[in-house]
């Protein structure tokens, strides 16, 4: 613990990032929690995912703190499984928002298969082949599985239940459209910086430790906002609409 804290403060900005990650979401699941008592019955299960989410996410950070540590590395492992975990049940939110206008099932596997098939082909992608120059394939291959989601909520299915439902779930989703297609936009930026293959086969950061470090700050950036931003809309819908 000692020489853990000491590594940290010694200008250690990537741990910084996972150990503030780690607070930050800590927090952020014990407010969502919290609240669930003073939340309608309507939006109690959107509320409990918010915090599942950061709740989960805080687990993540703790191990990938350490892990990072210990070895100086990218813990892209636990990282994947952190968002193979907490992007499904993002969808689950658009999913339970949009349930009273009729979302059906088939909606909600729809953006979980597309949310798997990004982060799989992301992971060949980063753990298989990040020291090599093909990784930005994966990258593309990847954003199809990303464009198809920022479709689906800004012109598909989610798009239009959510018009036609209250005036509170249109404006909710248009926020949580913002995230998905801004917020979540900072992931592919890191995997350009930190992979081999970077843009089109030319590396973006040419020395491997600084490209490593650059993508997990990145990644623990786009986190911070995207998974506690979400929690937050999620929150305010459920206050404004009893
Ligand atoms: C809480 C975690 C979230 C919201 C993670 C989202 C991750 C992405 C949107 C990742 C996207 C990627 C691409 C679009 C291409 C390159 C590979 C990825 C997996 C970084």
């Amino acid at each position: 613990m000692g020489h853990e804290v000491t590594s940290i403060a010694a200008g250690n900005y990537v741990a910084f990032t996972f150990f503030i990650g780690t607070m930050a979401m800590m927090a952020a699941s014990v407010f969502f929690f919290f609240e669930l008592s003073t939340t309608s019955s309507k939006w109690r299960t959107s509320v409990l995912v918010s915090g599942i989410i950061t709740f989960i996410a805080a687990v993540h950070y703790y191990y990938m703190r350490s892990y990072n540590l210990e070895t100086g590395t990218s813990p892209t492992f636990f990282r994947y499984v952190d968002w193979l975990l907490t992007v499904p049940l993002m969808c689950v939110e658009f999913y339970l928002i949009t349930k009273k206008a009729g979302a059906k099932l088939s909606l909600l596997w729809k953006l979980i298969a597309a949310s798997v098939f990004m982060l799989v082909t992301g992971y060949i992608g980063e753990a298989l082949n990040g020291t090599n120059e093909s990784s930005w394939i994966w990258g593309t291959i990847s954003s199809i599985g990303y464009a198809y989601i920022v479709w689906l909520v800004w012109f598909g299915d989610v798009a239009n239940l959510a018009k036609s439902s209250s005036a509170a779930v249109a404006k909710a989703n248009r926020t949580l459209g913002w995230f998905v297609l801004v917020g979540w936009a900072i992931y592919p930026l890191g995997y350009i910086l930190g992979t081999k293959g970077g843009l089109f086969g030319t590396p973006m950061v040419t020395d491997p430790a600084a490209a490593s470090y650059a993508m997990d700050i990145i990644y623990n950036i786009g986190d911070a906002v995207n998974k506690i931003g979400f929690g937050l809309v999620i929150y305010a819908l459920s206050r404004s609409e009893e």
